[in-house]
């Protein structure tokens, strides 16, 4: 007799019964694919994979291009090996194609009229990207993160609250169609508006919301201003809190931060909008890290230079590749981001790899300050730890006389004495020393020194950036 290696709604492509939802007391959305052996999900990902790159070869000039190039027929890949092969997508490559080939770029594998929805990347600087997502991916993405929400204990009793942006940022979206499809009842309340948090505070208070979508330091910003308002956050009512789009729901002080601020559980997800259902990174309980769901998208972690997906237990970057969607696929987007991944365990509930710390930096974000690499996350880490911090600081690299120096300006709690500053900066500076290995100078600010954010924290300044400039790039007029 052979295995059953079947899994519930697995079509391609994807067609979900619409109807379906579990029972309350299930603890799995669809449990054949959740908890299956890995190795048997792994062969229909694999057939999977292969329809994928039929497809996008047959209909995305852009793939079928770039897959000439690389000397890759998609009639090639035979194992998940061969697929290690087939060549990255960057996101510059990404917007490249679409400035060439307007509006969705060559990668569009759909008539553009079956376009029904448009986001796009938020990033300010530079042209950005748009996503044309048809209603069979809309559809896909809704049923997804039903499942992933499913899995972090959200019911169609909860009220879900989205509070990051609603405009080109597809992680609002993304949640509030989840918890839509889900049975719950949705509020999508956005942020950014000058005064909106005061009102969020309010609105949850008042509409009995029980779940929270956002950023982590979107979080720790409502918990000031409820704070400010009178307002004790744990008394707010929320049981659980959602988070994606930067660090910190994986990270521990910053963790224990928001859940005791709010008694709440809290949750991690998030990969890439490009990448959606951008839930695929999703914690299916209220501890650290998240797990990877690999027949929605596959994740494989890889050497940052050569791409190969290496072993568990290894740190590298993450490359996505969507199993679901057809408007834009990705196949072997590279996200540039830093993860640390481990194998399967049935023990976890389901069978899918595990990241302990969730994604905790870019790898162009991570600094080298005399010989030791940085990622920023780990300054926020220890200083959002320390008692006394007063919700803010910044991170600021420069360099004198060639040697790189690292400034940390903390926000400081007024509510402490001025005559113990001293010894706060020693304790904050002898822990940074001993997490990073290299010292830092600790300069206490007053409280509300720097901006709060709704979205997510720019907190790194790099002002080496300004000083090569100055040397590449004289003013007019200077001697060289
Ligand atoms: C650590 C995933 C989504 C929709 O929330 C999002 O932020 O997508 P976006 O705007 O394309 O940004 C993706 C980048 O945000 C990732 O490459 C990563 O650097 C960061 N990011 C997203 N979610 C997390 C994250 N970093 N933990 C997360 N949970």
């Amino acid at each position: 007799m052979t295995a059953d290696t079947s899994m519930e709604q697995w079509t391609w492509p994807p067609r979900y019964d619409e109807t379906y939802r579990p029972p309350e007391g299930q603890t799995h959305w669809l449990p054949r694919r959740e908890t299956m052996p890995a190795e048997q999900r792994e062969e229909l990902i694999l057939a999977r994979i292969r329809q994928i790159m039929a497809y996008a070869w047959d209909n995305a000039p852009f793939y079928r291009r770039k897959w000439d190039e690389a000397g890759i027929h998609p009639s090639a890949i035979r194992t998940l090996a061969d697929f290690e092969k087939v060549p990255v997508v960057r996101k510059e490559e990404l917007r490249a194609d679409q400035a060439a080939h307007e509006p969705f770029g060559s990668y569009l594998c759909v008539p553009p009229d079956e376009v029904k929805h448009i986001n796009g990347t938020s990033g300010t600087t530079g042209r950005p990207t748009a996503f044309g997502i048809s209603e069979r991916d809309w559809r896909s993405v809704a049923n997804a993160h039903a499942r992933v929400m499913w899995a972090m204990g959200i019911r169609s009793s909860d009220t879900v609250l989205v509070a990051s942006p609603l405009s080109l940022y597809w992680g609002s979206w993304g949640a509030y169609i989840g918890a839509e499809r889900l049975g719950a009842r949705v509020f999508p309340f956005g942020a950014g508006a000058p005064g909106q948090t005061a009102r969020t505070v309010r609105w949850i208070k008042q509409m009995g919301v029980t779940v929270l979508y956002g950023t982590p330091s979107y979080a720790l910003h409502l918990a000031e201003v409820a704070e400010e308002e009178g307002i004790a956050p744990a008394s707010l009512g929320l049981r659980a809190m959602v988070f994606s789009g930067e660090p910190g729901a994986s990270i521990p002080t910053i963790r224990s931060r928001i859940t005791e601020t709010f008694q709440v559980g809290v949750y991690d997800s998030g990969s890439m909008a490009e990448a959606a259902p951008w839930m695929n990174l999703g914690a299916a309980a209220d501890e650290p890290g998240v797990l990877c769901w690999q027949d929605l998208v596959y994740t494989e972690v890889c050497d940052p230079v050569s791409h190969q997906r290496l072993p568990y237990g290894a740190e590298g970057t993450p490359v996505y590749t969507t199993l679901e969607r057809t408007s834009q696929p990705m196949i072997r987007l590279l996200s540039n981001d830093l993860t640390r991944w481990e194998a399967p365990s049935a023990e976890r509930g389901r069978t899918y790899p595990f990241l302990p710390r969730g994604i905790y930096g870019r790898i162009d974000d991570m600094f080298t300050v005399r010989g030791e690499n940085v990622h920023p996350s780990a300054i926020d880490e220890v200083v959002m730890a320390a008692p006394g911090y007063g919700g803010e600081h910044r991170i600021v690299i420069s360099r004198e006389s060639a040697m790189d120096t690292l400034v940390v300006q903390v926000e400081y709690d007024p509510r402490q004495p001025e005559e113990s500053l001293p010894g706060w900066v020693e304790r904050i500076s002898g822990r940074l020393r001993t997490v990073l290995g290299v010292g830092a100078r600790v300069v206490p600010v007053r409280q509300h020194t720097f901006d709060r954010t709704g979205f997510k924290a720019r907190r790194v300044i790099d002002n080496r950036e300004l000083l090569q400039r100055m040397v590449t790039d004289p003013p007019p007029g200077s001697i060289p």
